[in-house]
């Protein structure tokens, strides 16, 4: 069965375990038929990501820790030499220090406020940039993942939450940069998932719950459900969309209250 991203080629970034969103994007890429390569972000990854891949029979598996101009540099060589060209590139990666996900943002500390910054906002310029040569003739998508934490107060969110509406920002300026070479840029603003990045937040369920209790569809979101708005966003059928944010949170951003 051929699936409508079939011939397409595609890059993922911030795959860690099968709980991941971007986990989630993978299977829905693969299943639609688009030749992917997989990052880890250091070398305790590696292992862990390479049988997923090797489940999904994907075999470009390389590591980029974003915070290394050299690896990033060294990724999109590798892509180009592999595939010769790059239609889809996901950035599903983010860090704080977990005590600044603690407590009041006022106490967040410089150093912490610099390193959620250059991991989850930064990183996007600087992997689209490198990926720019090699989605400039048949056009392109870059996808990132967001939160709502990035336009309203999620409590114990703090720098994250300021490290995300960077992120949006540069989803826009970089649709505008990008709009001319036909490639588009948008971000996916997905409900709460009971991923790595969500263990151990204090009050986790509680939220979950509240989403289960107030969000139209009374339901939470599945990594899944993501991967199919990602599916969308890499498809052709998304060629007039750039420069958005689009919520798979079950409609939970529409609430007032
Ligand atoms: P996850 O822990 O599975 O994914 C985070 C990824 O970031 C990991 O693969 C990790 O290796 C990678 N990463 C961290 N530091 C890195 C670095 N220096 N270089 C390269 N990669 C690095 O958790 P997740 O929930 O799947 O998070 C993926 C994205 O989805 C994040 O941007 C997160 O903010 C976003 N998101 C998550 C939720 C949620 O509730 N889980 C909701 C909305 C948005
Ligand atoms: C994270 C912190 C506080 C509240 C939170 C989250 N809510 C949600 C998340 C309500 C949904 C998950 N999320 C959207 C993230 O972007 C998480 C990012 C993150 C998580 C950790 C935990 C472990 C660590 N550093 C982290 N850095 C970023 O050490």
């Amino acid at each position: 069965m051929s699936g409508f991203l079939e011939g397409k080629t595609g890059l993922i970034l911030g795959v860690a375990n099968k709980r991941s969103v971007a986990w989630g994007c993978a299977k829905a890429l693969k299943r639609e038929g688009m030749e992917l390569a997989l990052t880890y972000a250091g070398e305790r990854l590696e292992g862990p990501v390479r049988q997923l891949a090797e489940d999904l029979g994907v075999d470009l598996v390389l590591p980029c820790d974003v915070t290394k101009d050299e690896e990033m540099d060294e990724l999109l060589g590798r892509v180009g030499e592999h595939f010769g060209k790059l239609d889809t590139l996901l950035h599903g990666v983010a860090f704080a220090k977990r005590e600044e996900l603690k407590g009041t943002y006022f106490d967040t500390s410089r150093d912490g406020y610099q390193l959620a910054h250059e991991v989850s906002a930064y990183s996007l310029p600087a992997i689209s940039r490198r990926a720019i040569p090699l989605m400039e003739e048949g056009g392109g998508s870059i996808i990132t993942l967001s939160y709502l934490g990035a336009e309203r107060v999620i409590p114990k969110y703090n720098i994250m939450g300021v490290a995300k509406a960077a992120l949006e920002a540069s989803v826009r300026y970089l649709a505008h940069d990008l709009g001319p070479r036909g490639i588009r840029v948008n971000a996916i603003s997905s409900g709460p998932i009971r991923t790595l990045s969500a263990s151990g937040i204090e009050g986790f369920s509680a939220i979950l719950d509240r989403i289960a209790e107030r969000a139209p569809l009374r339901r939470n979101i599945q990594a899944d459900e993501v991967g199919d708005v990602c599916a969308f966003l890499a498809s052709d059928m998304s060629r007039g969309i750039t420069g958005s944010t689009l919520y798979v949170d079950a409609g939970y951003h529409i609430m007032g209250i």
